[in-house]
């Protein structure tokens, strides 16, 4: 059946070390994702872009106790769930990244203040603090301030606490963790599949488990960042990490959550594309995407 799907670009880099991610939206959408999705049988409303401003005009901004452009990501942020609070509250939101710390927006605004199971696919587990970033880029935060980790201008986005429990947290394709990173999702006890569990487990068996662990949450955001995917398959990203999933890995995931009929709202995020090769790694999100909503061969 036919959804009714929002699509809004955050057209960000600032949260990450290296620029470039702030054209991912334009990527994805000259990839082709209305017309993949409309094929479909989904209607596809595009809300345009969020306004974030250029890194060089905002220099003087540079860090914050250890973060970098700390207030401009919250206010594009904040601006992105409050456009997600507008939606329709029958459409399935796409999140189009720019850097992943834009999932503080897209994560909180999608839940609408109920509770969220989050699905993280990622090579990283984006659960650093101030305290434990080796670098202060803040695309390597997210999932910890949405747990209630962290700065406080961070956490209490939109309104005052966590927006996520980490109990509700599947973390999938990990395979590069801060040693800080290793210690609080231990101690937070966040479901992690590394890619030793991908190769040992299989894919099919995670996606099933995951079903399980997250059944009954009314709302499941699904936060796919392209460095997941092996940069044989997706070289335009900024922190690339060899052995990663494969196409057909990728795939498998999104055709057998689609099976399940859980997720209600999606990330793409971390797309370089002037690391990219012919647009190629938006190609695969956009795919990807359709294999999530429904894409049958048969
Ligand atoms: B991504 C690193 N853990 O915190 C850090 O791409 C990398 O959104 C973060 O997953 C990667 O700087 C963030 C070393
Ligand atoms: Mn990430
Ligand atoms: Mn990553
Ligand atoms: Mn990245």
């Amino acid at each position: 059946m036919g959804r009714r799907i929002g699509v809004l670009g955050v057209p960000m880099d600032l949260g990450a070390g290296r620029r470039g991610v702030d054209m991912g939206p334009s990527a994805l959408r000259y990839g082709q994702l209305h017309e993949a999705l409309e094929s479909l049988g989904h209607s596809v409303e595009d809300y345009g872009d969020i306004d974030v401003p250029v890194v060089e005009s905002i220099r003087s901004e540079h860090r914050q106790n250890g973060m970098a452009y700390l207030e401009t990501i919250r206010k594009a942020c904040q601006d992105t769930l409050e456009q997600l609070l507008s939606f329709p509250t029958d459409a399935f939101p796409i999140v189009l990244g720019g850097d992943h710390s834009i999932a503080m927006g897209s994560v909180s605004g999608a839940s609408r203040k109920e509770r969220i199971g989050v699905i993280w696919v990622d090579a990283h587990a984006d659960f650093n603090t101030p305290e434990t970033s080796p670098s202060g880029n803040i695309h390597g935060m997210p999932l910890a301030a949405l747990c209630g980790l962290g700065d406080p201008r961070l956490v209490n986005l939109g309104w005052e606490g966590p927006k996520v429990r980490p109990e509700d947290v599947v973390l999938i394709g990990i395979r590069s963790l801060d040693k800080g990173e290793v210690g609080l999702l231990r101690e937070r006890g966040v479901t992690v599949y590394t890619m030793k569990e991908i190769d040992t487990l299989g894919i099919s068996e995670i996606a099933e488990a995951t079903a399980e662990k997250l059944q009954g949450l009314r709302k499941i955001h699904l936060s796919l960042d392209a460095d997941v995917l092996d940069p044989e398959v997706a070289p335009g990203v900024g922190t690339p990490v060899k052995g990663g999933l494969t196409y057909r890995e990728a795939h498998l995931l999104m055709e057998l959550l689609a099976d399940a009929g859980i997720v209600t709202s999606l990330d793409l995020v971390e797309v370089n594309p002037i690391l990219d090769r012919e647009n190629r790694t938006a190609q695969m999100m956009v795919e990807l995407a359709s294999s999530l909503l429904g894409k049958k061969i048969y």
